[in-house]
């Protein structure tokens, strides 16, 4: 048995705001756990703060299944992307306790490492075609195997997933939603086109994927996925909203293109549907909003029995705990298929130090014990939270979407 002391909630913006779980036991030992939900991070900080910290006290903290349990079932409320992450963030802080005490990286506790190393993709995108195509190209040079593509849509004054900065990219930009226009017609327009011309100038050997974003309806998303299918995509991403499952058979229907869905689901019963009747390929799930590394091997494991493969989301919203725990994850899970990288700011870097690693297209989670990650708390103390949210998207007549 090893107890759990304290525990208490850290919220810091290193140039984006992060929520960190930092568990402590009797034996000096401490564990670190993400539980940021871009935009309702206080949502977390609180049902922590407020409702689970009280119930940790005291408890075995090798106990990681059961905690889980009794933080899922006992609560009496399930599921949902604030409960989810704030039990993710109690998993995340056990295994890295549990990673520490038995002085093992938590890839070997998962059963060790299924690969040599985790394939990621970058993320080229610009505001215009010729932009976008330098920024992969940039990529490229710097060893990348896999790339996603955003580019501006003509017409449109800006375009979600389309960052101002070369390198860094943050769409919670203001402390009231920004409001932003899209038009459809545009943007089905615009994306073979880009395809085509990557094609052209990156030639094949590169994996190439694109996010939609959840801006089409599902026959949309089937034309859009017919229309790329001559320049062979890993994957099409979040081609229509998941909030009904069964939207995506439609899309099935109409394309041999591959998709991936998930980064906003929070537990199995969100994937269910979709992975039992074979209507995604890759599941976006996360380690931090999908219950954390307990769950997600559960997800991953159902997925296993039917050809999907994991693509954990790991934009910049997902602090360094997080990439930390997915890397430990992917390196281990038999059917891992890529991940996410965007790279931090430095001043996030420098509050979160960390062992995981970057070389020519491929991550490694590192050897420490745990999850090889941390949280430097006077480093965290100079940034102090402020409020920011992702923008909110209306067509051209000024409605709201209502798929
Ligand atoms: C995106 C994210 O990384 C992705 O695939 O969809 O940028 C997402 O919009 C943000 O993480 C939202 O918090
Ligand atoms: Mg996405």
């Amino acid at each position: 048995m090893i107890k759990i002391a304290a525990a208490r909630v850290i919220v810091t913006c290193p140039g984006r705001n992060f929520v960190t779980l930092k568990i402590q036991t009797s034996e000096g030992i401490h564990g670190v756990g993400d539980a940021t939900l871009n935009g309702r991070e206080l949502a977390v900080a609180s049902y922590l703060n407020d409702h689970v910290i009280p119930c940790l006290i005291g408890r075995d903290a090798h106990r990681i299944e059961d905690i889980w349990q009794y933080l899922y079932r006992g609560a009496y409320w399930r599921r949902g992307p604030v409960t989810m992450s704030a039990i993710a963030a109690v998993d995340m802080a056990l295994w890295d306790i549990k990673g520490k005490v038995a002085r093992l990286p938590v890839y070997q506790l998962l059963g060790g490492a299924s690969r040599q190393h985790v394939m990621v993709y970058g993320h080229a995108n610009g505001t215009t075609l010729e932009q976008t195509l330098e920024q992969a190209r940039s990529l490229l040079a710097q060893g990348y195997r896999a790339v996603r593509l955003q580019s501006g849509v003509p017409g449109l004054k800006s375009t979600y997933g389309v960052s101002k900065d070369r390198f860094f990219y943050e769409p919670a930009d203001a402390d009231i939603p920004t409001e932003t226009v899209w038009s459809t017609p545009a943007y089905l327009r615009s994306v073979p086109a880009l395809f085509e011309a990557a094609r052209q100038q990156l030639g094949w050997e590169v994996h190439l994927l694109h996010d939609v974003h959840h801006r089409l309806t599902p026959i949309e998303a089937g034309r859009l996925g017919s229309d790329l299918e001559p320049f062979r995509l890993f994957w099409l991403e979040d081609a229509t909203p998941a909030d009904n499952q069964e939207a995506f058979r439609l899309i099935r229907a109409n394309t041999t293109t591959p998709l991936a869905a998930g980064e906003v689901f929070n537990s199995i019963w969100d994937c269910k549907t979709l992975i039992e009747q074979q209507l995604i390929d890759y599941i976006r799930a996360t380690v931090l909003h999908a219950g954390g590394i307990t769950h997600l091997r559960r997800i991953a494991s159902l997925a296993d029995l039917y050809n999907v493969r994991t693509g954990c989301h790991g934009a910049t919203d997902l602090s360094p705990v997080t990439m930390a725990a997915a890397l430990h994850f992917d390196l281990s899970v038999p059917n891992f298929g890529i991940q996410e990288y965007m790279r931090h700011s430095e001043a996030t870097d420098a509050v979160f130090p960390h062992h995981y690693g970057f070389d020519a297209g491929f991550m490694y989670p590192g050897e420490a014990a745990g999850l090889g990650v941390d949280i430097d708390e006077a480093a965290a103390a100079k940034f102090p939270y402020r409020r920011a949210y992702l923008p909110v998207n209306r067509l051209e007549d000024g409605s709201m979407f209502n798929w």
